[in-house]
């Protein structure tokens, strides 16, 4: 059985995202909004069936994904690109491959007791990220 991610996530840290924004090529002026936020998720998983919500005060965004499935990922109000993205297991690790412009594009995520771990790479950038459980 596979680690469950579902629940809702509140951002308490984030390394390095300034350098990851810059690498997708994301303006100053966006930039400098988005350092601020404090981004919830909201992970609903139904076995390898995933939605996972990201909710600021300034942008949104949701992906959807079945484990092993390639789709067409259009990153839409972010970097606005269009990417292949495929999820797969590792052990209990989620990752995420998104092939397209940008080169060694992706995320994984992994959880250690109430805390959800996110690495966001673009090129040679690595944005960490921690998020705790509230519900
Ligand atoms: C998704 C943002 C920067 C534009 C707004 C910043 C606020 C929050 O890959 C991600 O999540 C995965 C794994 O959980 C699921 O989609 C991170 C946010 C990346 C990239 C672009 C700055 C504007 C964005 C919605």
């Amino acid at each position: 059985m596979p680690t469950n991610y579902s629940g809702t996530w509140d951002m308490t840290s984030n390394e390095n995202f300034e350098s990851y924004m810059v690498a997708l090529g994301i303006d100053f002026a966006t930039r400098k909004i988005a350092n601020m936020l404090k981004p919830q998720k909201v992970i609903e998983q139904d076995g390898d069936s995933f939605i996972i919500k990201t909710f600021t005060t300034f942008k949104n965004y949701t992906v959807s994904f079945k484990i092993g499935e390639e789709f067409e990922e259009v990153t839409k109000a972010l970097d606005n690109r269009k990417v292949q993205t495929v999820v797969n297991w590792d052990n209990d690790k989620l990752v995420c491959v998104q092939k397209g412009e940008k080169k060694n594009r992706g995320w994984t995520h992994w959880i250690e007791g109430d805390e959800l771990y996110l690495e966001i790479t673009c090129g040679d950038k690595v944005c960490k990220q921690i998020y705790k459980k509230s519900a």
